[in-house]
């Protein structure tokens, strides 16, 4: 599972800048569960081939404004979520009381905590972080978000070597039974866990009615027809006591947690209800991630003709991005649609895993240029030459050429996705990287 590091501090201290920095080019997801007043974002980071999670949170403050008290305590939430917390201050402004209230509030919750100095660019970094050893943190580490100054020795400290080292070999141990690694993946209550019991054919995961059953993200192992898969199953954690709290149960941190371990994620939509926008942003972390996908629309029984007509309408405008996208309407319940999705799960799998000859590539290219003439950049002709594997899981195809990286976006996505349908991909996204030759 992914490292989780919360960033939490005082308003206007620098979390989200900070934010930012450690998550650079990936999209962050917002969550906007009711009830969420002020959005948590997550994203991913990477330190030295070790990715992790990032939460960022509102600024917490001691003040008994309802609004101020539910930031605090999603602050909480996202720390009770994390492995490790980077507790931010500002160094232009020497310790407050207002920090130090916060200090007391977040460390009974027994994480460790990074003191993390902000804003001491244009300072003697060692003079403004010597005022914070008082906290009784330990070492402070002084940065300057804003221009990225001090963040590598932060997170050296954070993730030691010998940690960063340790966890890529448990990581890799989970890897390597070859089994196809499947997570179940989707908002609250769409029937995840009844998903996962129906493949199993027993009831070996706990379901409830209630959103957020489920203790943890659980691995369970399946064989089918000889084949063997890993069931990945998130799910919230504990059990609802009011409306307001289910909507903190639903963990996103678990579900990027499964994404990232998963070969093939097996998207679960409620077809009872219209494709969400909480739908469409999880759908867009999974393509980020470039796992293959399988998306199920369940609970596709006892419904009236209208009913299903509306879903497939909404499935149909909502989702016609998803291209080479195998979806199924399944009812969890009651078997139907289950085992086709499996089949779309092997194919999905297969997909991302095949493998091609250099000749066969670069004879695809020839007729992708023949089709549809890249076009001139700075008023030169581009000439691609030839094209290679780059890796599988997902296919990457390296096309070289004079003039090839300064193409536009429109003619990489116009290859990629001739290549996807010449070489029958289906499920799995393709990647098209431009090398200069
Ligand atoms: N001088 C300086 N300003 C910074 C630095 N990092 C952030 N800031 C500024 O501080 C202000 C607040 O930054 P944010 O990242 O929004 O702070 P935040 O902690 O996320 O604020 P809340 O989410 O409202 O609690 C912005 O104007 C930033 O440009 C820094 O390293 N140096
Ligand atoms: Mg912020």
């Amino acid at each position: 599972m992914l490292p989780v590091v919360a960033i939490v501090g005082k308003p206007n201290v620098g979390k989200s800048t900070l934010f930012n920095r450690l998550t650079a080019s990936r999209a962050a997801l917002v969550s906007d569960f009711p009830g969420m007043t002020r959005d948590r974002q997550y994203g991913q980071a990477t330190l030295d081939q070790l990715p992790f999670i990032v939460i960022d949170t509102g600024g917490m403050t001691a003040s008994s404004d309802e609004l101020d008290q539910l930031i605090t305590r999603q602050a909480l939430q996202a720390i009770g979520e994390a492995d490790k917390v980077l507790f931010v201050i500002d160094g232009r402004h020497g310790l407050t009381t207002e920090d130090q209230a916060i200090v007391d509030k977040i460390r009974p919750l027994r994480k460790p905590i990074f003191l993390v100095v902000n804003k001491t660019e244009g300072q003697d970094a060692v003079m403004a972080a010597a005022d914070f050893y008082r906290l009784g943190l330990g070492t402070p580490y002084p940065i300057a978000a804003a221009h990225g100054k001090g963040i590598p020795a932060l997170l050296e400290a954070v993730f030691p070597a010998e940690e960063r080292a340790s966890i890529q070999a448990a990581e890799a141990a989970r890897n390597r039974d070859n089994s196809i690694r499947l997570a179940l993946v989707g908002r609250p209550n769409v029937g995840k866990s009844t998903l996962t019991n129906r493949i199993l054919g027993e009831e070996r995961v706990i379901v409830n009615d209630s959103p957020g059953t489920t203790r943890d993200s659980i691995f369970i192992p399946l064989e089918r027809f000889g084949k063997h898969y890993t069931l990945i199953d998130t799910a919230g954690m504990r059990r609802r006591k009011n409306i307001e709290e289910v909507t903190e149960k639903f963990s996103i941190v678990k579900t990027l947690q499964a994404i990232e371990s998963a070969n093939v994620v097996l998207f679960v939509i409620d077809g009872r209800e219209a494709v969400t926008d909480q739908d469409l942003r999880l759908l867009g972390f999974v393509l980020e991630s470039g796992k293959s996908l399988v998306v199920a629309i369940n609970k596709w029984d006892n419904m009236t003709e209208e009913a299903k007509e509306d879903t497939r309408t909404s499935v149909s405008r909502k989702l016609h991005f998803l291209s080479a996208i195998r979806l199924e309407y399944i009812s969890a319940l009651h078997g139907s649609g289950v085992g086709k999705l499996l089949d779309y799960v092997d194919e999905a799998y297969e997909s991302a895993n095949k493998k091609f000859s250099t000749s066969y590539l670069t004879k695809l290219l020839e007729q992708a240029v023949e089709a549809y003439t890249p076009p001139l950049v700075r008023g030169r002709r581009v000439k691609l030459r030839y094209a290679h594997t780059g890796g599988h899981n997902p296919p990457i195809i390296v096309v070289h050429g004079s003039g090839a990286e300064y193409l536009p976006d429109s003619y990489k996505r116009y290859l990629a996705g001739y290549y996807q349908k010449r070489l029958e991909l289906v499920g799995t996204p393709v990647q098209v990287k431009m090398k200069e030759a």
